[in-house]
């Protein structure tokens, strides 16, 4: 009888429960292991708990869902309520988007994390135009340069195909001399495969997490920038929410910026030594390298600035404050 009566309580108990309950699809682009996916996954758990339930978010990792390129335009228009993008992709809508990807502006964690505190407002307000609310940004690890070939200066360079995964990278192809061929970091390992593309920059974490040794053999650390992913609300659905529930979930936002930033710096140091042990030759770019490509950084600087007008400026010159 007491067992028949627990039972019948918590069969109430759960109904009531699914009933209050809002379902969230959370698609994210990059794989399972990676750990901006793992950080959702913990911060979906987070608003589990914060919400008492209230707010349930599945996460859908490594574009299963929505592609990356996809993802933003399905929050936008409420196919999904949240997710997670890569913003420098959409620099074509809004230049903001493409701040954390200008060449040598923010090269360190350190600068990356006031760059984006320099940009927040004026980001959330361009984000609230397009029906977003931002909930938090968590950064990648520093770019370098992966050939299947010794590099050690821009005219080494020329004519390779190499993968891009936004307009700046796309530009930075151009100005190297190199073909760009736009590729969604879940379909690189193929790419390289079958020599759609022979090159690419990112992070030793996205190299690592689709194994490129089997393609690549040079992995050159060139520190150039740490573009962003952030991870939105559709407005109506944030709007929808009440105020406790929005404090809840402002709460996990603000402790998954903070774990993934952890996670990001963590990441670096595995993967750039899980490249090596499979293979790959990993150090520094050569000086003359870098001092081209910094040359094209302040190329790509100027075009950014006259592209986002006055407002660009203004965050730039607030971030400069920042890093005196
Ligand atoms: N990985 C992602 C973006 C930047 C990075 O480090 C990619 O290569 O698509």
């Amino acid at each position: 009888m007491k067992k028949m009566i627990g039972v019948a309580v918590a069969a109430t108990l759960s109904t009531s429960a699914a009933v209050a309950a809002e379902k969230w699809d959370m698609p994210m682009a990059y794989s399972d292991s990676n750990f901006h996916t793992q950080n959702g996954k913990a911060f979906a758990r987070c608003v589990g708990t914060a919400t008492g339930g209230d707010v349930d978010i599945t996460v859908h990792g490594g574009g299963s869902l929505f592609k990356g390129g996809e993802i933003k335009r399905a929050i936008q228009t409420g196919q999904v309520q949240i997710g997670e993008r890569l913003l420098s992709a959409h620099q074509n809508e809004e230049p903001i988007f493409g701040i954390d990807s200008i060449p040598f502006l923010a090269s360190s964690f350190d600068a990356s994390e006031k760059l984006f505190a320099a940009t927040r407002k004026t980001l959330e307000a361009t984000l609230d135009e397009q029906n977003l609310h931002l909930l938090y940004s968590v950064p990648w690890p520093p770019q370098g340069f992966y050939f299947k070939k010794e590099v050690n200066e821009v005219a080494d360079m020329k004519g390779i195909k190499f993968r891009s995964y936004n307009s700046a990278t796309a530009r930075l192809a151009e100005l190297t001399g190199m073909i760009p061929v736009q590729i969604e970091a879940a379909e690189i390992s193929q790419a390289f495969a079958t020599g759609v593309a022979e090159s690419m920059i990112s992070s030793g974490a996205t190299g690592y997490d689709r194994k490129v040794w089997e393609s690549l053999t040079h992995f050159y650390e060139v520190d150039g920038w740490l573009p962003r992913n952030a991870v939105m609300v559709n407005k109506d659905a944030w709007e929808d929410l009440d105020e406790d529930q929005q404090n809840a979930i402002s709460g996990c936002a603000d402790l998954a910026a903070y774990s993934g930033l952890w996670r990001s710096k963590q990441y670096t140091d595995f993967t750039m030594k899980g490249l090596a042990e499979n293979g790959m030759s990993v150090g520094p770019a050569s000086d003359k390298l870098v001092e081209e490509l910094k040359e094209i950084g302040a190329t790509m600087t100027a075009e950014w600035l006259t592209a986002a007008g006055e407002s660009g400026g203004e965050v730039v010159k607030a971030y400069k404050e920042a890093i005196k």
